[in-house]
Parts: C-alpha cells; structure tokens; sequence
C-alpha cells in the first residue's frame, strides 16, 4: 500500500486493522467471540452504540450463527453506522 494516504483510506484501514486487532485477542484469530467484540466496542465505537445490547447485536449481526464475528459479519455493522452517520449529516444540512 501506497505510503501516502488520504483521511478516507486510512479510515478504512483503520476499520480493518482494529477488527484484526480485537479478534487476535483469545480463540480464533479471524473471528470475534462476545468477549472481544464488547471489548471493541468498549474501546472504539463507544458513542455510536451507546445504548445498544452487544449480546443481542452479535446475534442479529451473526449470518452463520456460531455465536462469533468473522470479518464480513462485522462489516454488516460498519455498514449500519455508516447509514446512521449518513441520516446524521442530511439532518443537520436541513
Ligand atoms: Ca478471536
Ligand atoms: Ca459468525
């Protein structure tokens, strides 16, 4: 990867490196257990899920059940704060 680079590419960066981070932590390397994802969200989403149930969102967010994250399940979250973000930003330019 390039050495010089934008504020949206090391965001997603950013977004990959910190899933990797977490999920390295105990078990499978590549996947998210509820111990490491309440971790996660503890540590870098913790305005955006405020008041949300970390047991209940892994389910909703877990495609193959096996009560862990892999990445693409994971992804399905970035995905559901990016369109908060986006309902956020059209609101304010009202
Ligand atoms: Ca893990
Ligand atoms: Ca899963």
């Amino acid at each position: 990867m390039a050495a010089v680079q934008t504020e949206v590419e090391r965001a997603i960066v950013t977004i990959v490196t910190c899933f990797f981070e977490h999920a390295g932590e105990e078990g499978k390397k590549e996947t998210l257990t509820q111990g490491e994802f309440n971790c996660l969200v503890a540590k870098e989403l913790p305005h955006l899920m405020k008041d949300v149930s970390l047991e209940d969102k892994l389910k909703e967010l877990d495609v193959n059940q096996d009560q862990e994250l892999k990445f693409n399940e994971y992804w399905r979250l970035i995905g559901e704060l990016a369109k908060g973000a986006k309902k956020e930003i059209k609101a304010k330019k009202k």
